[in-house]
């Protein structure tokens, strides 16, 4: 009987609010833990919220203005930058990793102050990051305040769209005058994309854009992606390679170096040390707000034609 009448009312408990679910204030709710009841819900009600949007966004984002691939402090940088400016463009970003961020969690070795020098202390006056000024740099109590901050205001940009666990396996190219055109990216999830030589048939999926930048970091077991494809497709001749840590050098050269490196893709970050042959600089985190910032207004230059 209990199960005919679960099929009878599939959507039993789905609407009917109590009073707990009418904009209780948490200071009503405090001393009343007796008569505490949740809403009603149906579970199919939670899938369906989840997935109905997920697809909704597949969907959308399918063809989108701009790819930026990894949601490190360069990735979101450049993410809030454009989506704020541009709220008429769709922008994706596509990261590996289930946990954004990057390595802008801690501030260097597992220190939590996160150092940045000036001029880039602007960026967080911009995105109401609070820091101790020192002089010729700035402290961020805790990386975590930054990476937190600047991860919620990108997320609530509604031309935005975060696709976390998702990793770009491979890009899309079309020929073109210049040779080759990046025109998106290929995509899966990174569960998926870890398991290709021990399971088959697991075919990616894919977004087309006029536009992708990428900042998947230096080499690593995922960094550098993009520029290690373009030399595997002879885009680029052979990758310059990281040097040595110099903050001062480090810093400028990301950020005067931030461009389109082939048409079609724009790499900021550390990923572009492995490109140019530019020195590292450390846990110091200027360059990548600042090389955000530049990605963002090449980007601009595209689409502002
Ligand atoms: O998970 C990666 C990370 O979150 C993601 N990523 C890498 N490959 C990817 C792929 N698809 C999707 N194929 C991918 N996502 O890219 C993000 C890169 O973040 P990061 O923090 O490593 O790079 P960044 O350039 O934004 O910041 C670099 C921070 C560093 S490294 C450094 C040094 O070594 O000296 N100093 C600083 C400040």
């Amino acid at each position: 009987p209990a199960r005919s009448a679960e099929l009878a009312t599939p959507n039993k408990g789905a609407v009917n609010l109590t009073k707990t679910a009418m904009n209780t204030t948490l200071e009503e709710m405090m001393g009343q833990w007796d008569d505490f009841k949740f809403a009603p819900i149906r579970e199919s009600q939670v899938s369906r919220a989840m997935t109905r949007r997920y697809f909704q966004d597949l969907d959308r984002y399918a063809e989108s203005d701009i790819v930026i691939i990894g949601a490190g402090s360069c990735g979101l940088s450049a993410a809030y930058v454009l989506g704020k400016k541009r709220p008429d463009l769709k922008i994706a970003i596509i990261e590996a990793s289930v946990s954004p961020g990057g390595g802008a969690w801690l501030g260097g070795q597992l220190f939590s102050a996160m150092v940045m020098r000036k001029p880039a202390d602007a960026f967080l006056r911009e995105v109401g990051v609070p820091y101790e000024d020192e002089g010729h740099y700035v402290v961020v109590k805790h990386a975590a305040l930054f990476t937190s901050t600047i991860m919620s205001k990108v997320l609530q940009l509604p031309n935005v769209k975060l696709f976390n666990a998702t990793c770009v396996e491979d890009l899309i190219t079309r020929p073109s005058e210049e040779g080759l055109r990046i025109a998106g990216v290929v995509t899966n999830w990174t569960l998926v994309a870890m398991h290709h030589d021990d399971q088959s048939c697991m075919d990616p999926n894919t977004i087309n854009c006029p536009l992708v930048i990428s900042t998947t970091g230096h080499d690593g077991p995922m960094g550098a992606f993009s520029v290690k494809r373009l030399v595997s497709m002879q885009r680029i001749e052979k990758l310059g390679g990281m040097r040595g840590l110099d903050m001062n050098l480090a810093e400028d050269a990301i950020v005067k170096n931030t461009r389109e490196i082939v048409p079609g893709m724009i790499v900021g970050g550390m990923e572009l040390s492995e490109v140019d042959g530019a020195n590292r600089m450390g846990p110091t985190f200027g360059a990548m707000v600042l090389s955000g910032l530049k990605a963002a207004e090449e980007a601009l230059k595209v689409y502002e034609i």
